[in-house]
């Protein structure tokens, strides 16, 4: 096996053996075979609209799951992505059968076998395939941008929010991704397109998200425990957590939000629900510790799923992209629905959650609420009481040396203020920070999706301050990367314009030393190094 595509990758370099995320040899190889098969489905598809044909719905939904499938700590389920092959492959078939012209398509269009010859196969078509080390970084940093998007896109779509120019665009940039003709440049201009569909996806699911549950507001989350049983929901999908909640009130069963579930709390639609309790726990990387002292069934939407302990797996479910072997996974019926009952019943016969912490954390801070108080943050701008905004927006992770990232917002002066997004702000959310004329010092926007919030507010800083360029603003960018959705959001923000973002706590392993040259020459991305040199140089 050969993965690079995260940020704990082995030695920095690539996990050779296992994952250090857990994904094993054999998983890895039909996560490689998946892409590349969604990626010969992609190029029939482009062809078919090159011929002015239609491409269904389902195509479009299917490309993006099965991308959704191969981010990091999503799938661990070698016979689930075995079927989604098989799937992709029936499809395909059937997608070629409506080309008036095979002419020139890539050999991965036409590719065609049965699960036998699997396993061969995904030996000729992983990472390395690609030889030259420039046009594979750029090719894999497209790649992962688009499995980031890819995932944006699909929490839209379940909201019934669709944009086929950017189904369109994501398959075009895979058929593009299998053509060996394509320059460094011409690779390079597409990862930095596929940042201005990063942009598009993040703003559609701005849109599913607040159309659907409403704009989020400032709110106090619950940290601590009640006295009833309760089911853990972690991930992304606020759908499914909109269907669970549905389906366990009056139940006596509470829910709980585990990492990137916590700002569901910030939606109004969701505070109608007596029975969501709080959020408990951390980011993905301490659910080892959590899930077990939670008593209760954990659903996972999405990632981050750390392979369960054999102590808590029988209370794993799965949904969505999702998988782990011997863990049920619940999935959509025809008309999206899903039945969490298996859910509920187990956690009646269980304990309620042991309490880990008391407390109350503060977030909502998206667009729509900051705009309401942006003559407040302008004034304190204006006046010196706040100095600069720092965005700390991104993903958690278990190294040591992201430790970085609490001692850097201790650190930060006091006329400062964060601003995040992202299972990052764990690592000092919690802690008390203050606040700068009623303004908190850290402003949780939400998701990692959620990030698009802070580049409008960036952008209406820009306004009304009247400046003509984002960085001109007291804006610094020090963000944490693990997984792709973080690559997403990275090319969306170069996009936007955005200068001298620093990326830790290490660069990707995918940037190949030309390619990271590129951007640092272009868009000045720097690395991190010591909180006391780093808050020298972003702050001043
Ligand atoms: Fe390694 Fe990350 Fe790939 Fe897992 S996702 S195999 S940890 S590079
Ligand atoms: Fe976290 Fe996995 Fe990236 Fe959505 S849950 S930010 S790491």
């Amino acid at each position: 096996m050969f993965c690079f595509q995260c940020q704990e990758t082995a030695g920095c370099k690539g996990c050779t053996q296992v994952g250090v995320c857990g994904k094993k040899p054999e998983v890895a190889a039909m996560q490689d075979l998946l892409i590349y098969v969604t990626k010969g489905l992609s190029a029939v598809t482009t062809r078919l609209r090159a011929e002015g044909k239609q491409v269904a719905r389902e195509v479009n939904h299917l490309v993006t799951k099965n991308l959704f499938i191969t981010i990091t700590n999503a799938n661990f389920d070698r016979e689930a992505i075995i079927e989604a092959i098989e799937t992709t492959l029936k499809v395909k078939a059937e997608c070629l059968a409506k080309l008036a012209s095979r002419e020139n398509l890539p050999e991965a269009a036409l590719y065609n076998d049965g699960r036998d010859g699997f396993d061969e196969k995904a030996k000729k078509v992983g990472v390395l395939a690609t030889e030259n080390e420039d046009i594979r970084s750029l090719r894999e940093l497209t790649t992962y941008g688009l499995k980031g998007l890819a995932a944006y896109v699909k929490h839209a779509n379940v909201l019934n929010q669709e944009n086929e120019a950017i189904d369109a665009f994501i398959q075009s940039a895979l058929a593009r991704l299998l053509d060996d003709g394509q320059t460094a440049e011409q690779l390079t201009a597409l990862a930095l397109e596929t940042g201005k569909f990063g942009v598009d996806g993040m703003a559609l699911l701005d849109t599913a998200n607040t159309q659907a549950y409403g704009n989020p507001e400032v709110t106090k989350v619950d940290l601590g425990v009640r006295q009833n049983p309760g089911i853990l929901i972690s991930g992304h999908d606020l759908r499914d957590l909109e269907m669970l909640l549905e389906q366990t009130e009056g139940t006596g069963v509470d829910v709980y939000t585990h990492g990137e579930m916590l700002p569901a709390h910030y939606y109004p639609k969701f505070k109608h629900y007596k029975h969501f309790a709080g959020n408990y726990g951390n980011a993905w990387w301490k659910q080892k510790e959590e899930f077990e002292a939670f008593n209760g069934p954990v659903v996972l939407t999405t990632n981050c799923l750390v392979p369960p302990k054999d102590s808590y797996k029988d209370r794993i479910f799965t949904t969505g992209a999702v998988g782990f072997p011997g863990c049920p996974h619940i999935e959509a019926k025809a008309d999206g629905t899903k039945d969490f009952s298996a859910v509920i019943e187990m956690a009646k016969k269980c304990q309620a959650p042991k309490e880990l912490e008391k407390g109350q954390i503060v977030g909502g801070f998206a667009h729509e609420q900051v705009f309401a108080v942006a003559d407040k943050v302008v004034e304190a701008v204006k006046s010196g009481a706040i100095k600069k905004f720092v965005v700390m927006a991104g993903c958690d992770g278990r190294m040591k040396s992201r430790e970085y990232y609490a001692e850097f917002a201790k650190a930060l002066p006091k006329d400062t203020v964060i601003l995040t997004a992202g299972c990052a702000k764990y690592k000092y959310i919690k802690m008390d920070l203050g606040d700068i004329g009623g303004i908190p010092r850290v402003l949780d926007a939400g998701q990692c999706n959620d990030s698009y919030s802070l580049a409008l507010i960036a952008l209406k800083l820009k306004e009304v301050f009247g400046l003509d360029d984002i960085n001109k603003l007291p804006l610094v960018f020090n963000i944490a990367w693990y997984e792709q959705k973080a690559v997403i959001v990275l090319l969306a923000l170069l996009h936007l314009g955005v200068k001298n973002i620093h990326l830790g706590p290490t660069l990707p392993a995918f940037l190949s030393p030309n390619v990271a040259k590129v951007l640092v020459e272009n868009f000045g991305i720097g690395g991190i190094t010591t909180v006391e040199d780093d808050i020298k140089t972003m702050i001043g």
